[in-house]
């Protein structure tokens, strides 16, 4: 006998334990105490019964992603966890976000209190009334339904509830001309940097699983600003769709959602499962809610909807960034001093697996023991757990840039024949610009290819950690560009000491026979010499997987103590 728990009643020396006839006499037994039983709680384990939310507005109830009771088939639980922010006193007093789209329904009654018309700008048509344009199919509802979301006022008895139902939200048109430019796109993400906290967009290149595009040059400028100079230094909040393509497309070939500036979102539907229009990469940060698979009439977004309606049918990764805007929004009233990346770094450590389920590819740890996956990133955003810690945070110390290394000699690529290079690094150890912690990374490829969707490109990381840097895109048959020096990014490794041997396995999947040549692969990595919380997290799993070992060795013992109390038994009859 080692240790067990039991249920005995001890007589002398002697005890009787519950479900067995016979008193035992046990020499070895020198104690027996009995056993007090107390309550403990799950952390971070919510009762659905214990939120007390009390809105008066009709479509509330039918908003899942807020507040997930199981509502159009749903699991419940599986949210946005608003309630415990909103309970905390966090509702978006303060912070401002711009929703750049096809425009707003500013007069819309849910909205039009929230609304910001200082902080408005019309690109599409160049004045200052970013009035969404009629059409008989209400083609231009797209940035009403976004800006509800975000900001729909709370219990005013119309429509539901916005995310951050006190923030101002601002409307740039942008999307509704026959052409998109690089000025109009780099005017709106620069519009307004000190008065607009967040940004939030659900375009970017065509979504046909054969497209690579990114911001060009005065866009990408307007981007690096916003970081560097928006919100007095602390920089401007990108919040991105990652993108309506499916399995066929790779948001690692949209340049604007694998941008190290934007925090690309995904989305996840009311049971969990990805939304079959939903693109996988590695470098989606996190994942809120949409509409998919036509379960239920109701399991769509409700949000506001063109002049002064309401819907239930809001969709697509679209609908799943403005939750996110929103959620950020309440973490920025929680702690204004947040920076671009303390928002990132806050998402990865507090948004969660939860329920979410990936048909394809597992959820997986890196090398710090941060739980990610493939197409949900590190897992839905938690707007309680992301208000309580962004209320504690202390700014990320200083980032650093570090060229780790590059391999530009040319390398054939041939079907059942993959290419593998290493790059060895000390992660520029011992200059100024040493990286010891990992925020993102980059592998800039230079790739030429007889069929460039069945290329295929995944990346090692010293810890361990592979990310899928381009998956085939089967639609594809671009024979002539590959890829032009393309920043494939991963937010995958985040957290990792990046010093060791990097590996870039680019092979193709595919039916016919393919050639091509690699040109460059040349290693960025960004992030930190030093990381306050690192040790915090590098602790908990340590202590996480110790449990783990704790509980297979009870198991273990459970098993014996019964053999042993058997084979006694047996013995006394
Ligand atoms: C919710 O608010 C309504 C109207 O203010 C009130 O009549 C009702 O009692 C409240 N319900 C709860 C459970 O607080
Ligand atoms: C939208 O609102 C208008 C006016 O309130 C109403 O006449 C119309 O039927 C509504 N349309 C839809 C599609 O709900
Ligand atoms: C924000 O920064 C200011 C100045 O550094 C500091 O006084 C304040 O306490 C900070 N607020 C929070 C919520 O951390
Ligand atoms: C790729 O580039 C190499 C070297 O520049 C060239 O020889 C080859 O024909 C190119 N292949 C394709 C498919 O464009
Ligand atoms: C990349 O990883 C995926 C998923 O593990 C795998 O299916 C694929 O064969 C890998 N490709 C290469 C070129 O190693
Ligand atoms: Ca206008
Ligand atoms: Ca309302
Ligand atoms: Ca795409």
């Amino acid at each position: 006998f080692q240790k067990a728990l039991v249920k005995a009643v001890l007589i002398d020396n002697k005890f009787q334990i519950e479900g067995f006839p016979t008193v035992c006499l046990i020499p070895q037994v020198k104690n027996v105490f009995e056993q007090e039983g107390f309550s403990r709680q799950k952390r971070g384990y919510r009762n659905i019964n214990d939120i007390e939310v009390n809105m008066s507005d009709p479509l509330f109830t039918k908003q899942w992603y807020l507040i997930n009771t199981g509502q159009a088939d749903g699991t419940p639980g599986l949210d946005l966890n608003v309630a415990e922010a909103w309970q905390l006193g966090y509702t978006g007093k303060g912070v401002t976000i711009a929703i750049m789209d096809d425009g707003i329904d500013y007069l819309h009654p849910d909205l039009a209190s929230n609304y910001n018309a200082d902080a408005s700008y019309d690109f599409s048509s160049n004045d200052p009334f970013p009035f969404p344009r009629y059409t008989d199919d209400w083609f231009n509802s797209h940035g009403t339904r976004c800006a509800g979301e975000v900001s729909a006022a709370a219990n005013n008895n119309i429509c539901g509830v916005g995310v951050a139902y006190n923030s101002k939200v601002a409307g740039i048109r942008m999307l509704d001309q026959p052409f998109m430019t690089d000025i109009i796109e780099a005017s709106s993400i620069s519009h307004m940097p000190q008065v607009i906290d967040i940004y939030s967009a659900s375009w970017g290149p065509t979504d046909d699983g054969k497209t690579v595009d990114g911001p060009r040059e005065l866009t990408l400028q307007a981007m690096a600003d916003g970081v560097n100079k928006g919100r007095g230094g602390k920089g401007s909040i990108y919040v991105w769709a990652s993108g309506d393509g499916g399995s066929y497309d790779d948001c690692n070939c949209d340049g604007y959602a694998s941008s190290m500036w934007t925090i690309s979102i995904n989305s996840a539907i009311n049971d969990g499962r990805t939304a079959l229009y939903d693109e996988s990469c590695s470098s989606t940060l996190a994942s809120t809610f949409s509409n998919g698979r036509k379960r239920n009439p109701e399991a769509g977004v409700a949000t506001t909807d063109l002049y002064g309606n309401c819907t239930l049918r809001h969709s697509g990764t679209s609908a799943a960034a403005p939750e996110a805007a929103g959620v950020f929004a309440l973490a920025l009233e929680a702690n204004p001093n947040l920076t671009w990346r303390d928002m990132q770094h806050l998402s990865v450590l507090t948004s969660k697996r939860n329920q979410l389920h990936d048909e394809v590819h597992q959820w997986r740890r890196n090398g710090v023991g941060l739980e990610f996956n493939h197409l949900f990133g590190y897992g839905v955003l938690d707007a309680g757990g992301m208000v309580k810690m962004a209320k504690e945070w202390k700014t990320v110390p200083e980032r650093f840039h570090c060229v780790a290394g590059s391999v530009q000699e040319p390398h054939k690529i041939q079907s059942g024949n993959k290419l593998v290079l290493a790059i060895d690094t000390e992660a520029c150890q011992g200059k100024d610009n040493f990286v010891r912690y990992l925020e993102h990374v980059q592998a800039v490829v230079t790739v030429n290819a007889s069929r460039r969707g069945d290329l295929n490109i995944n990346m090692t990381s010293p810890m361990g950690t592979k990310s899928i840097l381009l998956s085939r895109r089967p639609r594809d048959d671009d024979s002539k560009v590959g890829f032009d020096k393309w920043p494939f990014m991963t937010t995958h490794t985040w957290g990792e000491d990046p010093r060791g041997t990097w590996v870039l396995e680019v092979g193709f999947q595919g039916e016919e026979p393919q050639r091509g040549v690699l040109k460059e692969w040349t290693l960025m990595l960004h992030g930190t010499q030093s990381a306050p919380y690192i040790d915090q997290i590098v602790r908990d799993y340590q202590s996480k997987l110790a449990m783990s070992k704790k509980e297979e060795l009870e198991e273990e013992l459970d098993e014996a103590v019964e053999r042993s109390l058997k084979s006694l038994l047996s013995k006394n009859n």
